[in-house]
């Protein structure tokens, strides 16, 4: 790497120079549309409801993300912040109409860095369609700074009625949880085949190998791109049958050292897809029971961003504050614990590793899985 590299990581666990934190301004509950419905489940109290998010629940969610800006910058770890921008507006294409955005928290779901390039990802939910847009000005200036800097975007997807099954889980077609397990062990989700569509938090990098998760944000079509994208890497698909809801990988299956994942003991990696990491000594363990019974209010997500942590090097995880369960297993594996509060932010889409993006890590791309 020459001393002008700015962007570069190809692991979610070498030592973190440089890192993206998200921001809660303007952020909305988008109306409704397929994928969004899909992802609501049928009793929250979200159902049927969008627009700005109550300011007071901005403020505090933005709090807590500037106070794990600072602490990441008083370990030395450079943080920059998206621009946010009005998302509380109606956008529309030649292919679809949505009466608001989402917001730019978090940056996981849409940026994927592999190596010197960050991916903006082809997302399904319409109303993250020009998220994108809060990291352009950083990604101009990645650009400027960084003369092998790969400022890339996926295809553009259409997003029209043909990339979404009809009626799924929707109206008198309200699925069960057990129904929706079958539907997923079946893969067969919200999202269809007719294009790519990826969220990058579905995909856990591990050096030359990507594993991607397939649910109702990431499609086969889309791994069929990456892996024609990224033509030295090895693309694996992986499920988790488990998952009634399965959006993104990072509250599921979670490396933190070479050697060594947790995996939730709810959505267990199926056996065979286990192999290739017993075969290269690679120990899964289970993760830690949340802390917590419920997610907090307006919240998207499950009480599993108890595991969703961001690893800074191979001994020092940073853990949400109030996951003390998850802090402990991760002291009785060796890592030292950072604690950070951050459950205010959570209903704005994610946790501790969702509210980031890599920029930069020490390392190269190792094989880990030869
Ligand atoms: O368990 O609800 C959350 C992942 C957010 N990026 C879950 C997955």
């Amino acid at each position: 790497m020459t001393q002008d590299t700015i962007v570069s990581s190809w692991n979610d666990f070498d030592p973190l120079r440089h890192v993206i934190v998200g921001r809660a301004d303007h952020c909305c509950v988008p109306p409704s549309e397929p994928a969004v419905d899909d992802k609501v489940p049928v009793d929250s109290k979200m159902k049927g409801m969008w627009g700005p998010r109550p300011l007071e629940t901005v403020e505090a969610a933005n709090e807590q993300l500037d106070g794990f800006a600072k602490l990441l910058e008083s370990r030395g770890i450079r943080v920059d912040r998206p621009t946010p921008i009005q998302w509380n507006q109606a956008v529309s294409t030649p292919d679809f109409r949505t009466f608001s955005m989402f917001g730019c928290m978090p940056p996981r779901d849409v940026l994927l860095t592999v190596g010197n390039e960050i991916l903006s990802a082809a997302m399904s939910f319409r109303c993250r369609y020009f998220e994108y847009l809060a990291y352009w000005p950083l990604m101009n200036q990645y650009f400027r700074e960084d003369p092998n800097f790969r400022w890339e975007q996926a295809p553009r997807p259409r997003l029209t009625d043909e990339s979404y099954r009809p009626n799924y889980g929707m109206g008198k077609h309200a699925m069960t949880i057990e129904e929706r397990l079958e539907k997923v062990a079946a893969k067969e989700f919200v999202t269809t085949e007719v294009e790519p569509m990826f969220d990058a938090a579905d995909v856990m990098r591990m050096g030359k190998d990507l594993f991607v998760q397939h649910g109702l944000t990431t499609n086969r079509t889309a791994m069929e791109w990456m892996q024609r994208h990224f033509p030295n890497h090895r693309v694996h698909a992986v499920n988790f049958p488990g998952d009634p809801y399965p959006i993104h990988i990072d509250a599921t299956f979670v490396p933190l050292r070479p050697g060594l994942c947790i995996n939730n003991p709810h959505r267990k990696m199926p056996e065979e897809q286990r192999k290739i990491f017993a075969k290269n000594d690679w120990e899964i363990v289970d993760a830690a029971m949340p802390a917590h019974d419920n997610p907090p209010p307006l919240c998207y997500s499950s009480t599993w961003l108890s595991m969703n942590c961001l690893v800074l090097d191979h001994k020092t995880v940073c853990v949400e504050a109030s996951e003390v369960h998850q802090m402990e297993q991760m002291d009785k594996l060796g890592m030292e614990v950072i604690p950070v509060p951050l459950r205010d932010a959570y209903a704005f889409g994610g946790g501790i590793h969702c509210c980031t993006a890599d920029v930069y890590r020490e390392g190269t791309c190792e094989d880990y899985f030869p």
